[in-house]
C-alpha cells in the first residue's frame, strides 16, 4: 500500500463551544435535557446565552476535538469541516491549525454564522449541550480533498454530522475515497438522537463493512442494537465490526476486535469538572494507540488517558501534555 501523509483525516462540524458554569435549577428552568445535545434555532440561541453566566469560548466539535488530542499526541491530522467567513470561524481555524492539524477548508460567506455550542456545566461536571448547527451544515461534497482521504490510514466520522444532507453526502463520498484505497473507516455514533433518525444508514453501513473501527457509549449501544442488555448489545455488534469500543463513563470501556475482548476501568481523577469532549478525548487515545500498532488493553488505557485529562478542566481540547501523561504509564 502507497505511503501516507496523514494517520488521521476526519470530517465533522466546525463548532466553537461557549461554555459556562450553572446550577441544576437552571438547567429545569430553561427546559434542557440534562446531559444531552439537542440542536437549536437562532430564537433559542439567543434565548440560552442571555440567560448564560460568565462565559468562556473554547473551540469544539466533537471529531475536531478527536484530532486535537490525536495531534498533541503526535498524530499526523488534517481535519475538513464548514466555519463562516467569520470571527468565531476565524478562532476555529486558528485553533486547530495552531494545534498542528491542516484545515483547508475554505470558508462560507454570508449566512449563517460558524456553527457554536452553549454548554451548561453543572457542579458535578455534567455538560448540556445546545448546538446550533450555521455553517456547519452546509459543508458539500465538492470541497473534499479525495486525494487526501486516500493518503490517510484512517478517516473519522462524527456520526452528528450525518444528520444535515450535504455533509451526509459529503462522508458517503469520503467513505468511498477512504475504501478504494484500501485505508480505514472508523466512525463515531454521537448521540442517541442521530441513531434514532439515522440508525438504518448506521446499520447497513456496518453489514456492508463501511466502518473498520466503531466508537459508541453505553446508550448509543443500546440504541444502535435495541438491547438495553449491555452484553447482549456488545455480542449483537461485535461480530459485524473489525473493532468495536464501548465507553461507560464513569465505569470505563471495553473494546472487542476480532472476538479478542479488553476492559479499562477510568481513570481515577480528583474532580471531575466538566465531561465535555470525554468521548472523543478518549477516541483520540485509542486512535493513536491503533495507528501505532499498540495492543487492544493499550489502545484503551491511551483513552482512557487523554479522556481524564480532558474533564478535569474546562473545555474539549486537552491542556495538559497527553503524550508525557502517555509516556510516563506505557512507556
Ligand atoms: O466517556 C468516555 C471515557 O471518559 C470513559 O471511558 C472514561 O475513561 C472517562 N470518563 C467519563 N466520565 C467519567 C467520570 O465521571 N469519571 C471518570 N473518572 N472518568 C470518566
Amino acid at each position: 500500500m502507497s505511503a501516507t501523509q496523514y494517520d488521521v483525516i476526519a470530517i465533522g462540524n466546525a463548532i466553537v463551544d461557549v461554555m459556562a458554569p450553572c446550577d441544576d435549577a437552571l438547567i429545569e428552568r430553561l427546559g434542557m435535557t440534562r446531559g444531552g445535545m439537542t440542536l437549536i434555532d437562532t430564537a433559542r440561541a439567543h434565548e440560552l446565552y442571555d440567560a448564560m453566566g460568565p462565559a468562556r469560548e473554547i473551540s469544539g466539535g466533537s471529531a475536531a476535538n478527536t484530532l486535537a488530542g490525536l495531534a498533541a499526541l503526535g498524530a499526523r491530522c488534517a481535519f475538513i469541516g464548514q466555519v463562516a467567513d467569520d470571527q468565531l470561524g476565524e478562532v476555529f481555524a486558528h485553533d486547530i491549525r495552531a494545534g498542528g492539524i491542516a484545515f483547508d477548508t475554505p470558508a462560507r460567506a454570508g449566512d449563517p454564522p460558524t456553527a457554536r455550542c452553549l454548554i451548561f456545566v453543572t457542579p458535578d461536571g455534567q455538560r448540556t449541550m445546545n448546538t446550533f448547527l450555521g455553517a456547519s451544515q452546509f459543508l458539500p461534497p465538492a470541497v473534499l480533498d479525495e486525494a487526501a482521504i486516500a493518503a490517510a490510514k484512517i478517516l473519522y466520522l462524527e456520526g452528528y454530522l450525518w444528520d444535515p444532507e450535504e455533509p451526509r453526502a459529503a462522508m458517503r463520498r469520503a467513505i468511498a475515497a477512504a475504501k478504494g484505497a484500501g485505508r480505514k473507516v472508523a466512525f463515531t455514533l454521537s448521540d442517541a438522537f442521530v441513531i434514532e433518525r439515522h440508525g438504518a444508514d448506521f446499520r447497513a453501513m456496518i453489514e456492508t463493512g463501511d466502518v473498520d473501527i466503531l466508537f459508541a457509549n453505553h446508550v448509543e449501544l443500546a440504541a444502535l442494537t435495541g438491547h438495553d442488555d449491555f452484553e447482549a448489545g456488545l455480542a449483537e455488534l461485535a461480530p459485524k465490526v473489525p473493532v468495536l469500543v464501548v465507553t461507560r463513563g464513569e465505569h470505563g470501556a471495553v473494546a472487542i476486535q476480532e472476538g479478542n475482548r479488553a476492559e479499562v476501568a477510568a481513570e481515577p481523577i480528583a474532580r471531575v469538572v466538566d465531561t465535555t469532549g470525554a468521548g472523543d478525548l478518549f477516541a483520540a487515545g485509542f486512535l493513536h494507540g491503533h495507528v501505532s500498532g499498540r495492543s487492544l488493553a493499550d489502545c484503551l488505557t491511551m483513552g482512557a488517558i487523554a479522556a481524564a485529562e480532558v474533564i478535569s478542566h474546562y473545555g474539549a481540547r486537552p491542556e495538559a501534555d497527553l503524550k508525557e501523561l502517555v509516556l510516563s504509564r506505557l512507556g
